[in-house]
């Protein structure tokens, strides 16, 4: 696997950092782009206060000179500037105020489980690893993968499908899903349905509870050619499949018509082969979501996700102190109600360093004009396909 990311930091430590390793030399360094997107995954109705304070912006501390990589490992770092009301609840050097312990899991959380791997018994040390604050990180990196891809025509988008039991309804191949999604607070680029959302959060809010959801995110201008059918690690769905259940709180990821193609036939299920000399193979329909065999197909890629509501509850379960056993409510805190939007937008992110991973591992190269005349060789020879 060629692009290979890591991130570090605690959601109320000093900030966020991503490390990534594989990009060819002379990728431009887009500042813009990758701040626009850490901008959007901030947003989203039903967040909690958390970013009324937090204003995310990149830092590039190695890894590019004068404005282009070097082909060495990137270190990407997010403030945070929330670290400022924390500093003495969480130095990482000397024994902080307890003030901020948390000795009531929550169901749902990593809480219980983090805690009683590590041998904790305070949440805090495992929470502060385990929240969403981390996605900024993958998001920055996000940003570096599109930077790249856009230069290939392949462009990334996502919207909302859905939210507790609320479904929105929109046809990507007739309406520009994303355009919609982008201007509505939810990411639902359906106005009745949008409507109806906006309720039913506050509603949820109102009763001390959280909601869930699902969206979609899909992938154009995908070569055919990425993934691998012959090492079950490469495989492209293999990659999607880990990489969005990677996400925190989601639970389900499905490739195309996903689980629907278990209750169908065949003849319903798979997408009939075309030939035109100006497209070259196509298909009319595209159940498989663009992989077939661990393979992208030349088709979009269709990646639909769905994520557990948030575990903190205002109105909270049941939990047992690990102090002494004593039976109480679970840790209460600041927390958002609904985060699917801002989901959506970690899944394009999550998407982007898949599929430039799995690009680079087909067009490698040293530096960018490598991996341009890669490409350009290729694409050369799917258009001339039946011409030798
Ligand atoms: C989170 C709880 C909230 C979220 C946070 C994830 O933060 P806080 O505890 O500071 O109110 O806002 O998400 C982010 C900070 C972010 O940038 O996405 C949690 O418990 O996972």
């Amino acid at each position: 696997m060629k692009v290979i990311v890591k991130t570090a930091g605690e959601s109320h430590g000093k900030g966020i950092m991503a490390m990534v390793e594989g990009f060819p030399s002379g990728l431009k360094f887009d500042e813009d782009l990758i701040n626009e997107q850490l901008f959007r995954r901030q947003g989203g109705y039903g967040r909690g206060g958390r970013m009324e304070i937090e204003k995310d912006e990149v830092e590039v501390l190695s890894g590019f000179y004068q404005g282009e990589s070097l082909g060495t490992p990137i270190v990407l770092w997010i403030k945070n500037r929330d670290w400022e009301n924390w500093e003495e609840f969480m130095s990482p050097k000397d024994e902080s105020s307890s003030k901020k312990k948390v000795t009531l899991p929550r169901p749902g959380h990593a809480d219980l489980a983090g805690a009683l791997k590590h041998g904790f018994r305070d949440c805090r040390r495992a929470l502060e690893r385990t929240s969403a604050r981390e996605t900024a990180g993958r998001v920055a990196v996000g940003g570096l993968s599109r930077t790249l891809l856009n230069r290939f025509g392949i462009e990334i988008v996502s919207w909302v499908t859905g939210i507790g039991q609320l479904k929105a309804s929109c046809n990507s191949e007739s309406d520009d899903c994303q355009e919609l999604a982008d201007k509505s607070p939810v990411r639902v680029p359906d106005g009745e349905a949008e409507r109806k959302i906006l309720e039913e959060i506050e509603g949820a809010k109102a009763d001390g509870d959280s909601l869930g959801g699902s969206f979609e995110v899909v992938a154009s201008g995908v070569p055919p050619g990425l993934g691998s059918y012959s090492n079950p690690g490469k495989k492209l769905d293999a990659r999607v499949g880990a990489g969005f259940m990677s996400i925190p709180a989601i639970k389900s990821v499905e490739i195309g018509l996903g689980k629907g193609a278990g209750s169908k036939r065949g003849s319903e299920v798979h997408d009939e082969i075309y030939h035109e000399d100006e497209t070259g193979f196509y298909r009319d329909s595209n159940e498989a979501g663009g992989i077939e065999g661990g393979i992208s197909n030349g088709e979009k890629l269709r990646v639909k996700a769905t994520m557990k509501p948030i575990p903190t509850l205002g109105k909270p379960l049941h939990s047992v102190d690990l102090t002494d056993g004593e039976e109480g409510e679970a840790a209460k805190e600041r927390s958002d109600v609904c985060a699917v939007p801002a989901a959506s937008v970690v899944g394009e992110a999550e998407l982007a360093n898949i599929v430039a991973g799995a690009f680079l591992d087909k067009f490698a190269g040293d530096t960018m004009d490598e991996v341009r005349e890669s490409f350009e060789r290729y694409s050369e020879r799917l258009e001339n396909w039946f011409e030798g």
